[in-house]
């Protein structure tokens, strides 16, 4: 059971909604790729409290990605009179295909979907417009790039029937996220069809190349050559078209002030607003909830941690604190390389201090793997069986003990329990630990990456010696692939192993916004973030208080990866010191501050653009 609080819609925001259509544009409208899509999709309960059925979503038509979240809508488009429904029957009317429906998420928005390969009998003369017009070079053989020239002209069409289907006072925002969709931008504005353009770019495409690249990175963003550098990594025609976008629309935002900069020096327009992201925040209405869903899945993990290590050595579990980062594969972006630096260092602090207890950190990210170690699941089936054995000997001796109880006479001892276990039971408990016990040290890694020899999370490991020896106080899994419940070795959702574990970790050094932190506050965990990531700058700008709601912010700006290091290990190192009582009322301040970041709260950055979008765009 759980509540989540509305926010009025304010008179003026109701007053421009009235007579105003909202069209979100994004590639991840029902096809998850990355963060876009939980942006798009988490807001959509705010977005439809303020704009209801005057909203709705556009994107491209995968339908393998669709299927399980689109329900086609042909009945309400035959009955519906409203814009969308008679632009969707404008635009089959000209031999189109278009998908009108319900995204099967919270919050159930109208959504309309265009499959972009329609348009590649055309891509030859769509592709020669962008030059011409628009100086956008489009390469020959690109996939990612001709659907996404596809999809521009297709939505292009779309809004210029939208717009036609809408007669003054009523208006037509468009948002477009990301370059893949605002390369429809240029056409519009040249065309002048009467809408009113909005784009976001949640990270610069080049920004992230060079971040990757360049370990000094902010350092030099004011003096790159936009079109040298995007030459040089291949991206001239996306970075084009991303300039392009942002240059034509009407307003131009980004996700955080940090990207802001990027947008500066890498874009050349200075965005007109800032979006933060934030999440759709749903509170438990008994506060205790959380922590026994914290209780119920660190119980989980404990059974992948016993399987995992238990048969080489053993430690006591109780005593044993579950941190992990997660994201993309990016080591040096999401800051990876600087985490391993910590642990590493906190190993040997915890080592020296004579503290009790145990880390066991977990790296969840997706890298191209072969296999899962046969051996991690061996031992997973091997403690199955340890627990099947202990089961069924419990059972035996619990229906014994009771039939003794009930016949004792004038003796009230406790028999002998061990007595009452049969010699069958005896010799397959004895047998199944035989296989069970190990000399060899528990894997690092739960599974057979391609490459192995490169991979620099294990190489940093091995140089460190952080290979999960006995005396090793910080323990590592690497687990390469996503958290799902479908997964052998966990089977729980992502979402639910993040509510078992102690403490998140994303000291990330290129991050625009960063959910990972986020989506551990709003489960009532704790999280360390960076102030090189949008949502740790946002925090520390935002929420004065952050330290003692949860949220740790380690200092990456002007500081060297050492400073950095050392930081984020003091962190980790007062972490590890407190006590249960401590981390349980650390956990309810982290899950009551959660509040903050609920769409209902940000959804007012949003309005505020669309405002400025109206004012802007003049149409006769
Ligand atoms: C939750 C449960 C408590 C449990 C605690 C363990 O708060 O409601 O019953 O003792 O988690 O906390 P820990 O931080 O040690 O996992
Ligand atoms: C981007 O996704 P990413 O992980 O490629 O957009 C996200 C949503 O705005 C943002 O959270 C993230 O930092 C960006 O990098």
């Amino acid at each position: 059971m759980s509540t989540s609080s509305s926010v009025p819609v304010s008179a003026s925001v109701a007053a421009t909604v009235a007579d105003t259509l909202l069209v979100e544009v994004a590639w991840e409208v029902c096809n998850q790729v990355g963060g876009i899509y939980t942006v798009i999709r988490s807001k959509v309960p705010a977005t439809r409290q303020v704009w209801g059925g005057q909203y709705c979503l556009l994107g491209p038509y995968f339908p393998q990605q669709a299927q399980g979240e689109f329900e086609p809508d042909d009945e309400q488009l035959a009955s519906s009179d409203d814009p969308f429904s008679r632009a969707v029957e404008a635009m089959r009317a000209l031999g189109y295909s278009v998908q009108l429906g319900t995204w099967l998420v919270t919050g159930r928005p109208r959504v309309v979907l265009i499959d972009p390969f329609q348009a590649y009998p055309r891509l030859d003369a769509l592709k020669a417009d962008l030059w011409e017009h628009h100086g956008l070079p489009v390469p020959a053989a690109d996939d990612l790039l001709h659907q996404v020239v596809a999809f521009g002209e297709l939505a292009k069409v779309f809004l210029q029937l939208l717009a036609a289907e809408t007669a003054p006072p009523q208006r037509l925002i468009a948002h477009f996220h990301e370059w893949m969709t605002g390369v429809a931008i240029p056409a519009l504005r040249r065309e002048q069809v009467p809408v009113h353009l909005v784009f976001t770019t949640h990270a610069t495409l080049l920004g992230r190349y060079l971040a990757m690249n360049d370990p000094n990175f902010y350092d030099h963003l004011m003096q790159v050559d936009w079109l040298a550098e995007a030459r040089r990594f291949n991206i001239e025609a996306a970075v084009t078209m991303e300039r392009a976008a942002a240059h034509g629309a009407h307003v131009f935002t980004t996700v955080s002030e940090l990207t802001v900069r990027e947008c500066i020096y890498l874009l050349d327009r200075i965005p007109d607003a800032v979006l933060p992201n934030g999440l759709n925040i749903e509170r438990f209405v008994a506060l205790h909830e959380f922590q026994n869903l914290h209780q119920q899945y660190k119980a989980k993990i404990h059974e992948f941690v016993m399987a995992h290590f238990f048969q080489s050595y053993s430690f006591d579990l109780d005593k044993t604190l579950y941190l992990f980062t997660s994201g993309r594969y990016e080591y040096h972006n999401k800051g990876f390389d600087l985490t391993l630096e910590a642990l590493a260092r906190l190993n040997y602090r915890l080592q020296q201090s004579g503290l009790e207890g145990n880390v066991v950190m977990f790296f969840i990210t997706k890298r191209p793997f072969t296999s899962i170690n046969p051996q991690v699941l061996q031992n997973r089936a091997v403690l199955e069986e340890v627990r099947e054995t202990c089961e069924a000997i419990e059972r035996q001796v619990g229906e014994r003990l009771f039939y003794a109880a009930a016949a004792a006479s004038d003796d009230n001892r406790l028999p002998d329990l061990s007595t009452m276990v049969d010699d069958y039971w005896r010799l397959r408990y004895r047998r199944t630990l035989q296989s069970w016990k190990t000399n060899a040290l528990p894997p690092v890694i739960t599974h057979n990456l391609v490459d192995d020899q490169n991979d620099d999370i294990l190489n940093f490991l091995r140089r460190a010696n952080l290979v999960n020896n006995q005396h090793d106080r910080v323990k590592i899994v690497y687990h390469p692939d996503f958290v799902s419940p479908t997964s052998p070795l966990f089977g729980m959702e992502y979402g639910q192993f993040v509510r078992g574990c102690h403490l998140g970790v994303f000291p990330s050094y290129y991050e625009p916004w960063g959910y990972t932190p986020l989506e551990c506050v709003a489960r009532g965990v704790p999280a360390i973030t960076s102030d090189l990531s949008g949502f740790g700058d946002y925090v520390l700008q935002n929420v004065p208080a952050h330290i003692e709601q949860g949220i740790f912010v380690v200092h990456r700006q002007e500081k060297s990866f050492d400073e950095a290091a050392e930081e984020l290990t003091d962190m980790l190192w007062e972490f590890v010191q407190l006590n249960r009582r401590e981390r349980i009322m650390q956990r309810n301040n982290v899950e009551s501050s959660a509040e903050i970041f609920d769409w209902k709260n940000l959804r007012v950055y949003y309005e505020h653009a669309y405002q400025l979008a109206l004012e802007r765009g003049g149409f006769a």
